[in-house]
């Protein structure tokens, strides 16, 4: 496996995720307020701000692009594995979004660069049964979305963030990003995206976390 051939430093920090689930079973910053985004651009509970923060479970792999692979896998026609060339020379396109993170920042006009989602979906053609999917990162973290948000044109395979390399600390060399839902569904340090038919809910899913995570409706808990 290639999460195998990767270096990892430092530990998952017990003590942090404890605190997170105990924030879910007290429904910390919840506001009961939904909103939408034609109505305002902050969600409900969420403060703006400028720099970026880093938020992990203590681990940050130091994947180098040599040794990083891509697979899309499970319920797909074809299997897919990419190493840096093979995903570097699938079309490349810019996004700008906002950053909604559970603990309540969000951060404006992020522009990525990277994969449309839907590419890599076309390569894997997604067999008829396949309905979820569920990102695999380095660090061993795991988190799930319906395939048809994953397949939606604003999910992408990042490798820049504002014009340059996406840093280590935010899941370079390449992450998940999925704007619609609270940020911790955009996977890190990506190395596996599988599709399946039954829902599979990942790290934080388990832990108290909303399976959804729609910052519009506040899903922080569920
Ligand atoms: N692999 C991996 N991805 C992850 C996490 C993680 O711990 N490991 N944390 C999630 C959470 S809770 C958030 S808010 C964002 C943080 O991304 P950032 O550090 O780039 O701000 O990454 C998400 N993706
Ligand atoms: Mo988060």
């Amino acid at each position: 496996m290639a999460e195998d051939e990767v270096t990892l430093q430092g530990a998952i920090r017990e003590k942090l995720v404890r605190a997170k689930e105990q924030w879910a079973r007290e429904g910390r910053l919840l506001t009961g307020e939904t909103a939408s985004p034609q109505e305002q651009r902050l969600p409900p509970g969420q403060r703006l701000v400028q720099d970026f923060p880093v938020l992990d479970l203590g681990v940050q792999p130091d994947v180098r692009p040599e040794r990083w692979r891509l697979r899309v896998e499970g319920l797909v026609e074809e299997r897919v594995a990419l190493d840096w060339d093979g995903f570097m020379a699938l079309p490349q396109r810019d996004w700008t979004n906002d950053i909604h993170c559970v603990t309540a920042w969000s951060r404006y006009d992020n522009t990525w660069r990277g994969v449309a989602a839907r590419d890599l979906l076309m390569l894997a053609r997604p067999k008829p049964e396949a309905r979820f999917v569920v990102f695999h990162s380095y660090d061993g973290y795991t988190t799930n979305v319906p395939l048809a948000v994953f397949a939606a044109e604003d999910a992408l395979v990042a490798h820049s963030w504002n014009g340059a390399p996406l840093s280590r600390q935010h899941g370079g060399p390449a992450r998940i990003v999925i704007p619609r839902y609270y940020f911790w569904k955009s996977a890190k340090w990506v190395t596996r995206i599988e599709l399946l038919a039954e829902d599979w809910p990942g790290f934080w899913e388990v832990r108290g976390y909303h399976n959804n995570a729609d910052p519009w409706r506040e899903e922080r808990y569920g």
